[in-house]
Formats: structure tokens, C-alpha cells, sequence
């Protein structure tokens, strides 16, 4: 393992156009459960990809709230972790790093990451049914309705998390970026997602295309680990410290 994190330093030290592809990985050691694991407690019987849907809001508003009020709670209780730490870092070694995460936690951005893409948007933020966006909890306060109502003046629509749930599009101009970022890398990191998820899991393959390096750092494989050039086997809080540490 000690030669395959000094290969995977050796090729990070060198990336002029470093991308990072991150999932729920990497925020498992600051206390988030990812969305594979099951569910904690009270949401043990409810199935994530039928709760992060708008079907699913539509049919049972209050319980899908309650849900995302459960998971910001434990985001808000959340700290970086050294793996988040060490992606922020590598700001100040590399010429050009981006971070594009399927997480909706915002703690590579907390960590001290400037540039980072949140394809599937922020779990701090909400929106209502009829379009406004930018509210937080803050605007919502007082609201004893769950989920509130839009307090943009004549408005009154049901608000949701700013979320991109299963079944809806991403951005565009997230995604496009994303992919040109992709297209445009020589190294792409890639930490703690299944690679199962569309249409991030697509996203090493125009990394891949543009014959950039892969480095993976996943306890498991993943459905990306075929096209990595090194696959580092554990978790991100340990390894990704470890990889910094003989980039200096
Ligand atoms: C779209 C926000 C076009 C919400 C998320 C059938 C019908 C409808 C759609 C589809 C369909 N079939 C396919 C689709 C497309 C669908 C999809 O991909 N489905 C999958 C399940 C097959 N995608 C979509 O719907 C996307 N939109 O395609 O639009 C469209 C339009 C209409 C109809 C069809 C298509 C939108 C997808 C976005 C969904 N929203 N999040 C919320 O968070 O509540 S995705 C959600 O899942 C999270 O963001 C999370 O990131 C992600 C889970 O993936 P991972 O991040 O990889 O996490 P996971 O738990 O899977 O894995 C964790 C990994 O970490 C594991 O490998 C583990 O080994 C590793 N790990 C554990 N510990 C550590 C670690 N690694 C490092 N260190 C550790 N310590």
C-alpha cells in the first residue's frame, strides 16, 4: 500500500489541472452517514431514493421536511475532516485544483476550498414549489407549518431543500462546467463515491478520454475503480493526509 500512496503522490505532485470527484465518502468521518449505509433510526423503513424525489415530497411533504431537517442537523453538528482538509491544501500546492462533489453538506467549501461545484446542490439552502430560490432557514423562522410557506410576498408555496432529488435535472451550468473541467484535467481524484449515481458517475469519463491519470481513495471498489490508474484502499481522513504529506 506505502508504493501505491507514494504513485499516487507522485502523480498528484504534478497535475497541472487537478479535478477532484467527491461523494458521500468523504464526509462519512465527519459524521455523515452515506447514502448507501442504512438509515438511521426513525428513518430505518424509508428508502433515501424514494424520500429524494419530488414524488415522494408531493405525497408525503412533512415527512420528506422532517428528513432533511434530520440530515441538517447532523451537517450543521459537522466538521470538516482531515480528508476535506487535505483537498483544501492542495489549493496551495497545485496550479489549478477544482472540486466537483455530489455532497449536498458543504464542507469541502467550510474546509476552505474556493473552488468547488455542488452538482446536486446545498442541503443549507431552499427554494419554493414556484421558483424562489436563495431562502434559508433564517427567512423561514417562526414557521411552525412543516414544511413552511414561501414568505415571498402573494407567494405561499410549499418550501423544499435546494436539492437536486432523483428524477430532476442538474443545473446545467453546473453540469456543463463540470464536464469541461472533466474534459480539460491531466489527474483526476476521485474520493469515496459508488459511482452509481448519473450523471456524476459519467463525469471520470471525460477525464478519462482526455487521458488524464485516476487516483481513487475508497475503502471499497466502486464502479469507477476499473479505470483508475491507482486505487487506494481506505478511508479518506487517513489516506488523503498521507498522499499530501509525500507530495511536499
Ligand atoms: C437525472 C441530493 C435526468 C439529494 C442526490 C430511473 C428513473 C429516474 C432516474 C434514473 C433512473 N435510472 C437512472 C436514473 C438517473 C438517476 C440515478 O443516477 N439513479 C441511480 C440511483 C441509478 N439520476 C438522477 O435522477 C439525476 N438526474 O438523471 O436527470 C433525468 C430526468 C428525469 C428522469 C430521468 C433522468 C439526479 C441525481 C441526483 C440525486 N441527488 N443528492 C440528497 O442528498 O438528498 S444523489 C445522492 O446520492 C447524494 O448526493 C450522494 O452523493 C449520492 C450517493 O452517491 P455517493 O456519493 O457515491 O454515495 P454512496 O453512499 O453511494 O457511496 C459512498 C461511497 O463512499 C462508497 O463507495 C463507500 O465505499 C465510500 N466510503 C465509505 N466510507 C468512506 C468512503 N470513501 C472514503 N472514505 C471513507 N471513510
Amino acid at each position: 500500500m506505502h508504493s501505491d500512496i507514494q504513485q499516487a503522490a507522485n502523480i498528484l505532485a504534478h497535475a497541472r489541472r487537478l479535478v477532484i470527484l467527491t461523494g458521500a465518502g468523504i464526509s462519512k468521518e465527519s459524521g455523515i452517514p452515506t447514502f448507501r449505509e442504512a438509515q438511521q433510526g426513525l428513518w430505518a423503513k424509508h428508502d433515501p431514493q424514494r424520500l429524494a424525489t419530488l414524488q415522494g415530497f408531493m405525497a408525503n411533504p412533512k415527512l420528506v421536511w422532517d428528513w432533511y431537517q434530520f440530515r441538517l442537523g447532523l451537517v450543521e453538528q459537522a466538521q470538516p475532516n482531515p480528508g476535506h482538509r487535505a483537498i483544501a491544501a492542495l489549493e496551495q500546492r497545485l496550479p489549478h485544483v477544482e472540486v466537483i462533489t455530489q455532497n449536498v453538506d458543504g464542507l469541502h467549501g467550510q474546509a476552505g476550498s474556493h473552488r468547488v461545484l455542488e452538482l446536486h446542490g446545498n442541503i443549507r439552502r431552499f427554494k419554493c414549489l414556484a421558483g424562489h430560490t436563495g431562502l434559508t432557514m433564517a427567512d423561514l423562522a417562526g414557521q411552525q407549518a412543516t414544511p413552511p410557506l414561501c414568505p415571498h410576498p402573494g407567494c405561499g408555496a410549499l418550501v423544499r431543500p435546494d436539492v437536486v432529488w432523483f428524477g430532476e435535472n442538474l443545473d446545467y451550468r453546473v453540469l456543463n462546467q463540470a464536464i469541461a473541467d472533466c474534459d480539460a484535467c491531466d489527474v483526476l481524484l476521485i474520493v469515496g463515491t459508488s459511482g452509481v449515481v448519473q450523471p456524476a458517475a459519467s463525469l471520470p469519463y471525460h477525464a478519462w478520454n482526455a487521458r488524464a491519470r485516476i487516483v481513487e481513495v475508497n475503502p471499497e471498489k466502486s464502479e469507477l475503480t476499473e479505470i483508475a490508474h491507482v486505487h487506494l484502499s481506505g478511508p479518506a481522513g487517513e489516506l488523503l493526509p498521507q498522499v499530501a504529506a509525500l507530495m511536499l
